[in-house]
């Protein structure tokens, strides 16, 4: 059965760019994916390479786990994407970010500044765009309070950035968002196992320090406009360009 978002959070989406279902994922199918998390975590992690997996993902040979990808295709997760973009490309890999504890390791772990994924992105060529339409974060752990390695957001910025984008900025730039939106905290994502964020690519967000003794886990999934390789400028320009639903309202 399909669950669409309801017409209050699609309303909701457009004004913030990002919507969360408490609740959301299953609990057996977070409850493996914690397991196998867990045991990377405390037998394969590389302390030297906490940098590296910070830009790319921890886990990596979990990155298209059967499990993992389950909690996106076999949760309902996918049935609320599709109703926000109906037309989309394969989800076929996922990305583990964990906020590391600084007391687990010693290492400071490097803090990712405002930003939206893939355009300037410190460790890429800054022509290169690795933009997409939506980011779907699962979450794996509790996280109680925003000094805990929260992912920082900041809603609204979507129309903000898409502004920005058509106005201030040249492929190229090594800004990858404006000082005003640099200066923002962001809204933490608190919340428990199972609780699921859809996040409009064009919000700002930024992940920060984890001084709590519990490692942050969280489960991203970055999904594509069936389009979107053609059309990632336009998608940056234009917010409604790839969600149908929120076009037709805001038109
Ligand atoms: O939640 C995180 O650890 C980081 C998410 C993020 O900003 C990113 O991967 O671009």
């Amino acid at each position: 059965m399909q669950t669409p978002l309801t017409p209050q959070e699609t309303a909701a989406f457009a004004r913030d760019g990002a919507v969360i279902r408490r609740a959301f994922v299953p609990g057996r199918l977070v409850d493996r994916v914690r397991s196998s998390v867990d045991g990377w975590y405390r037998t394969e992690m590389d302390p030297a390479l906490i940098s590296s997996y910070t830009q790319r993902t921890f886990a990596p040979d979990l990155g298209n786990d059967h499990d993992v990808l389950a909690l996106f295709h076999e949760s309902g997760v996918a049935d609320l994407v599709t109703s926000l973009v109906p037309e989309i490309e394969p989800v076929v890999t996922a990305q583990i970010q964990i906020r590391v504890p600084e007391s687990d390791t010693g290492i400071t772990q490097p803090e990712k500044a405002m930003h939206v994924d893939g355009v300037a992105c410190p460790h890429l060529d800054a022509s290169e765009l690795r933009t997409f339409t939506l980011l779907v974060g699962v979450v794996l752990s509790e996280i109680a309070d925003s000094d805990g390695g929260a992912l920082r957001y900041v809603p609204g910025g979507h129309v903000d950035m898409a502004e920005w984008f058509r106005t201030e900025w040249s492929i190229g730039m090594t800004d990858q968002v404006p000082p005003r939106i640099d200066a923002e905290q962001g809204t933490p994502l608190l919340g428990s196992p199972g609780d699921v964020l859809l996040m409009h690519h064009l919000v700002p967000h930024a992940v920060g320090r984890n001084t709590s003794p519990t490692p942050r886990i969280m489960a991203y999934f970055r999904v594509s406009h069936a389009q979107h390789a053609r059309q990632r400028l336009e998608a940056l320009r234009d917010p409604w360009l790839e969600y149908p639903a929120i076009r037709t309202v805001t038109a």
